[in-house]
C-alpha cells in the first residue's frame, strides 16, 4: 500500500481516512477524489485532490494510471436516508461506482477497500449478536446496494483475484466532518445540539438500539484490515465490526454526565425509524477479532468525553463543557 486513491474523500469517513493515510504514507502518495472540491475539508488541502464523478470510469482509469495507484479506498456512496428518497440515483452511484472501481482495479492490479454497513442486513436477520454469515434480506435501497456490493466484491476476488477487503460499519460518530443523509446521523447531531443549545430533538425513538463507533476506531479498522497479511484472512470482505451498541436515551444520559442541563426530546421521523427498525441491534464481530485482531479503543464514555472536548474546541467560544 504505497500509492493510494481515496474516493469520497470529502465525506464523513473519507476526510479523516485521507489524513490518517497521509500520516502513514508519503505526502503525495494519497490522492483524494471527491465529487466536488470542498475548500473547507482538511483532507483535500493535505493531499492531491481531484474532483470527478465516480460513475465516470474513463477518468477513474486515467487517475489510477497517472498516479500509479496500487490501493483504492472506495468510500463514495449515498447513505441510507437519502438513498430511500432517491433510490434510482442511489443504485447508480453506489453500484456503478463500485463496478467501475472493481473493473479499474482488475485491469491495473489494485487492492480495494469497500465499506459495507449494518444496513446490509434486514428484518429477518438475527438482531442480537448478528453472526458474520447470516440472512441478508435488506428492505432499503441502501441495504440492497450494500449487500449487492459485498457480493460483487466476493465475485471479483474469487474470479479475478482482486484483493478486495471490507467492513460492515455501524453508525459512525465524528467531530470533524458531519454525516449527511444517514439514519444514524442523530448520534453526531446530538453533540452539536448539546453544546450549542443544551437540548436535542431526536428523530429516532428513545429505545432504538444500534451499533455505533467513534471515527478513530473506524479509520484504524480500515487501515489495519488492508495491512493484514492475506494468509490470516478467511473472509476478506464484509467483516462485522462494532464498538458499542446504544440507544438515543443511553447516549443522552452519557452526555448529561458532562452537561447536566442537557435535555433530549423525541419527534420520530417514520422513514428513518423504519430503516433503523430493519437493522440489527448488535453485531457479533468475533471473526474480525480472530482473523485480523480487531479491537476498538473507544467505549461509550471515552467517546462522549473526547467528542465533547474536541467539538467544543472546534466550536470554540460558543459553549462551556463541565465534568
Ligand atoms: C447510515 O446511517 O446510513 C450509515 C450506515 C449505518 O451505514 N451511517
Amino acid at each position: 500500500m504505497e500509492k493510494v486513491l481515496v474516493t469520497g474523500a470529502t465525506g464523513q469517513i473519507g476526510s479523516e481516512l485521507t489524513l490518517a493515510l497521509r500520516q502513514s504514507l508519503r505526502f503525495n502518495s494519497v490522492i483524494a477524489a471527491g465529487y466536488s472540491q470542498k475548500d473547507n475539508i482538511e483532507a483535500t488541502k493535505a493531499s492531491t485532490h481531484i474532483a470527478f464523478d465516480i460513475r465516470d470510469r474513463a477518468t477513474l482509469k486515467k487517475v489510477v494510471q497517472k498516479y500509479q495507484i496500487d490501493t483504492i479506498f472506495h468510500l463514495a456512496s449515498l447513505l441510507s436516508a437519502v438513498a430511500e428518497e432517491r433510490p434510482q440515483e442511489a443504485w447508480d452511484i453506489n453500484m456503478t461506482g463500485l463496478f467501475n472501481v472493481l473493473e479499474v482495479a482488475r485491469l491495473n492490479q489494485c487492492a480495494v477497500f469497500f465499506p459495507s454497513s449494518i444496513g446490509a442486513f434486514g428484518p429477518k436477520t438475527p438482531a442480537m449478536n448478528t453472526p458474520q454469515d447470516t440472512i441478508q434480506r435488506p428492505t432499503t435501497m441502501y441495504g440492497v446496494t450494500k449487500v449487492s456490493g459485498e457480493l460483487l466484491c466476493d465475485y471479483y476476488q474469487k474470479h479475478y483475484a482482486v484483493d478486495v477487503r471490507g467492513l460492515r460499519y455501524p453508525g459512525l460518530i465524528s467531530y470533524k466532518t458531519q454525516a449527511g443523509g444517514g439514519t444514524t446521523d442523530y448520534a453526531v447531531d446530538i453533540f452539536y445540539a448539546a453544546l450549542q443549545s443544551q437540548s436535542y430533538c431526536c428523530f429516532l425513538k428513545a429505545d432504538t438500539q444500534l451499533d455505533m463507533m467513534y471515527m478513530p476506531d473506524a479509520v484504524n479498522a480500515a487501515i489495519s484490515l488492508m495491512q493484514t497479511d492475506s494468509k490470516h484472512l478467511t473472509h476478506h470482505n464484509a467483516f462485522n465490526i462494532t464498538a458499542m451498541s446504544i440507544t438515543p436515551k443511553q447516549l443522552a444520559a452519557e452526555i448529561k454526565r458532562h452537561i447536566p442541563e442537557f435535555k433530549i426530546s423525541y419527534q420520530v421521523d417514520p422513514i428513518r425509524q423504519a430503516i433503523a427498525d430493519s437493522w440489527p441491534k448488535h453485531l457479533d464481530d468475533s471473526c474480525a477479532q480472530h482473523e485480523w485482531g480487531w479491537h476498538p479503543q473507544y467505549t461509550l464514555s471515552a467517546m462522549v468525553k473526547d467528542m465533547l472536548d474536541k467539538l467544543a474546541n472546534k466550536l470554540s467560544g460558543v459553549c462551556h463543557v463541565t465534568g
